[in-house]
């Protein structure tokens, strides 16, 4: 099958009718208008009419059967003919739902518009999508509706998928701020699919209050290490924190669990403004999730809208998670790198509980930390001055409206127009036309335009007639890449590190603050002479003399064996964690000879660090090896690379050299930590 393509996207107005038809101040925030706004930004971004239009249908009763009892089901059939006072009386027997008379229809279009996007992405119609649907799912359980939910439309899919397609692994990602309970009783037992959930607790007093939602609910029977629950036990977390729980706990154990399929219950309550939630992540941060998901099940990723209830922030961040999708460049994520105390104590305790159950875990020193830094043995705040709804609603209306006006200003800083050529090469090597179609190549550098424009910069570097030549094809590229013309690019080189040393100068010159230096095999490194605006990490096989290593230098001494990829958890727990410390506004990644790297996983590092510098990669290859050229070229391309089966769990030895370097590192780069043992001062 050729490689899909294509983003679906699912959107049915017909879901917009199902709405609360009396007075109810838990669910009035469940409107039609989170739907309806959601698709205007979309169109307004002219997101729309990129996406492949998908048509929902109702999914089946034997589609709902799948995961609901039939009690249930029925249940929710009489509803359609019911008048307001009967609504009402059924609706009272859940915890927080409300029926209108199309509920079941709009219900049963939830579930259908989930299967089609499954179907879509399992077909090869499309790579991924996305489906915006009414009632969400994932509080629903098999014999009853929960938290806005009546039927739970991802873990339908999944069972369905699981049957349909015969799958054997799914990741279910739920960023929603709720714990999506229903979703974890219903796969508690199953080791078929792995259900990631991070939400607001505060120690059992957030809703839905379940002793279950805690870290130490990992799963039952066969299903034990299956089930990861990342409580938050304070309200304000943000970008850090999120991206911290991505790297320290749910991307290590995805990679190790391998899906063969990703849904995301995906939930916007978790982003700034929310009334629910109470965090702080702003909407680029999940075009970063996105993004970063795309890198498991040869991209197949296909994400359900579940809670959201402040309307800009819910429609902009929708917007960013299709522009992921797109594959288009993603904005820098703001704020400070560095994730609260808070997080990073839940982010321990949750690694402690799986210890059991993933080998990535069991050279990883964990251990439980409880309650250092908060104060859950208190009461909970009695509110001492009360105020009335009244006026409650007032202070949130008025806190909603400066959230609106801060994310209109926001979007419109971080947004940038999108280079009209996505990848770059020249002509300089015969291998060019053995690159990927959607690689543009561009005309190199003359010796006059190499010497007019970086005289200056090679004159002590450039030894060589052949690298003074092959200067002319990095310059053509890295100029268009600072022009904005292009995104990315790849050149070779005889002499990468000469050719580097070139760029890293060239860019500083041009006004880039903070360069990302990767060098992969073994090259005569020029020294950094750009302080603080260039870091480098240099991953060889020879172990580098401690003169100079500094927090701008940093040498990973990595080999794998011939058929190991254990170079996956490096890029995972240390190369990723630093790069988003240090935020680069371009990224330079040299590939020299004796790498003791493998394919996939420099693939691996391609695709990742693209969510990085909005994208703008210059790769300099020194190797011969066409497959290396080629898969670079994919990567940066845009393909989904598959990583299926190269996930193997470091050695302890590796464990440990990662440890030391984290232990010395994490005070500069700190979305290392993942434990508060050592370094982090409680306040
Ligand atoms: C889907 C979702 C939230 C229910 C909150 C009830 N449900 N207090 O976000
Ligand atoms: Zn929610």
């Amino acid at each position: 099958m050729a490689m899909a393509s294509g983003t679906a996207l699912i959107y049915d107005e017909e879901m917009t009718s199902h709405k609360l038809l009396w007075d109810d101040p838990i669910c009035d925030i469940e409107v039609p208008e989170r739907l309806s706004a959601s698709y205007e930004q979309l169109q307004f971004y002219h997101l729309v009419e990129r996406c492949v239009h998908v048509p929902a249908r109702e999914g089946t009763e034997e589609e709902i059967l799948l995961v609901h009892s039939s009690e249930h089901l029925e249940i929710a059939k009489s509803t359609q003919t019911m008048d307001e006072e009967e609504l009402k009386r059924v609706s009272g027997n859940y915890d927080a739902f409300f029926f209108h008379p199309n509920t079941y229809r709009c219900a049963r279009l939830a579930v259908g518009a989930t299967l089609q996007l499954v179907d879509s992405v399992m077909l090869g119609k499309v790579c991924n999508g996305m489906a915006l649907v009414r009632p969400p799912g994932h509080h629903s359980q098999r014999n009853a509706a929960n938290g806005f939910c009546l039927f739970n439309n991802v873990a339908i899919a999944a069972e369905y998928a699981k049957l349909k397609y015969s799958l054997q692994r799914i990741l279910i990602v739920d960023w929603d701020v709720h714990h999506g309970q229903g979703t974890q009783y219903i796969f508690e037992e199953d080791p078929s699919v792995l259900y990631f959930s991070w939400h607001r607790y505060e120690h059992q007093e957030f809703w839905p209050s379940l002793k279950e939602s805690d870290y130490d609910a990992v799963g039952l029977g066969k299903g034990k290490g299956y089930n990861i629950n990342l409580p938050w036990n304070k309200v304000g977390m943000g970008n850090s924190d999120y991206l911290a729980a991505f790297f320290h706990v749910l991307l290590p154990m995805a990679f190790e669990f391998d899906p063969e399929l990703v849904l995301v219950s995906s939930g916007y309550d978790s982003g700034i403004g929310d009334p629910e939630g109470q965090m702080n992540a702003t909407p680029e941060v999940f075009a970063h999730l996105t993004h970063l998901l795309m890198q498991l099940a040869n991209g197949k990723l296909c994400v359900i809208l579940e809670g959201g209830y402040h309307l800009k922030s819910l429609s902009e961040s929708v917007c960013m998670t299709v522009k992921a999708l797109l594959r288009d460049p993603i904005p820098q994520v703001t704020g400070e790198m560095a994730p609260s105390l808070s997080a990073i104590e839940s982010i321990q305790n949750v690694r402690a509980a799986h210890k059991p159950y993933w080998k990535w875990l069991m050279y990883e020193d964990t251990s439980f930390l409880h309650n250092l830094s908060t104060e859950s043995h208190l009461p909970k705040k009695t509110n001492t001055n009360p105020s009335t709804d009244h006026e409650d609603k007032i202070t949130n209306n008025n806190e909603a409206a400066k959230i609106e006006r801060f994310l209109e200003l926001h979007m419109r800083n971080i947004l940038f127009p999108v280079p009209p050529i996505r990848t770059a090469t020249t002509q300089s090597k015969a291998s060019a036309y053995l690159l990927p179609a959607p690689v543009c190549v561009v005309k190199e550098m003359d010796k006059n335009e190499v010497e007019a424009l970086a005289s200056d910069f090679y004159a002590d570097l450039v030894k060589e007639d052949k690298t003074l030549h092959s200067l002319g094809s990095m310059l053509a590229i890295l100029d268009k890449i600072l022009k904005k013309e292009v995104c990315n690019g790849i050149t070779d080189s005889p002499t990468a590190s000469a050719s580097v040393g070139v760029a890293l100068r060239y860019s500083v010159h041009f006004g880039f603050q903070r360069v990302l230096c990767v060098f992969v095999g073994d090259m005569q490194i020029v020294p950094n002479t750009q302080d603080g605006k260039v870091l480098v990490i240099n991953i060889c096989e020879k172990e580098q003399s401690g003169t100079m290593s500094s927090k701008h230098f940093i040498s990973l001494n990595w080999k794998e064996d011939a058929d190991r990829s254990d170079f996956f958890s490096a890029v995972l727990g240390f190369i990723l964690p630093v790069a988003y410390s240090y935020q680069p506004d371009l990224i330079v990644i040299a590939v020299g000879p004796n790498r003791s790297i493998g394919i996939s996983g420099i693939s691996l590092l391609f695709g990742l660090l693209q969510g990085l510098a909005e994208s703008r990669i210059l790769a300099v290859i020194e190797d011969t090896d066409l497959n290396l050229i080629q898969n670079v070229a994919k990567a940066l391309a845009g393909a989904s690379v598959s990583h299926s089966g190269a996930y193997v769990p470091p050695t302890q030895e590796k464990v440990h050299k990662i440890k030391i370097l984290k232990d010395r590192l994490q005070q500069d780069w700190k979305m290392l930590q993942c434990s508060v043992k050592d370094g982090i001062s409680s306040n």
